[in-house]
């Protein structure tokens, strides 16, 4: 390490104050994309399943992702966030659906 000693005092003897700033980590969108061949039903379950949401906010957002194009169906640590979109694309592709999920740095 090179440069002033940090904190409280140094080689002058003036004491000195370092503001510690929080470090959060960063969050991660994860979102569903709209098509035309994945059935509501379908996307309404995965919402539930994956992202624990009851029915109706599930159908909610489904008819936004559905009318809009797209919608932001979580917001996750990076590792909880690639999970979610692992498990997601690996459903519909075992199912047959085009349906995708993507994530996006906040
Ligand atoms: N547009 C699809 C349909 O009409 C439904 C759908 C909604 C598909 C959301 C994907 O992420 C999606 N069957």
């Amino acid at each position: 390490m090179t440069g002033k000693p940090e904190g409280p005092g140094n080689e002058s003897g003036v004491l000195t104050k370092t503001k510690s700033k929080t470090q959060r980590p960063p969050l991660y969108k994860v979102m569903l994309l709209n098509d035309d061949y994945t059935p509501m039903e379908f996307v309404v379950h995965v919402l539930e399943r994956f992202f624990g949401m009851s029915h109706a906010q599930a159908f909610d957002i489904m008819l936004t992702v559905h009318k809009k194009g797209l919608a932001v169906v979580g917001v996750f640590s990076f590792e909880v966030a690639e999970t979610k979109v692992a498990q997601v694309m690996d459903f519909a592709r075992r199912h047959q659906h085009p349906l995708q999920c993507t994530m996006e740095k906040e």
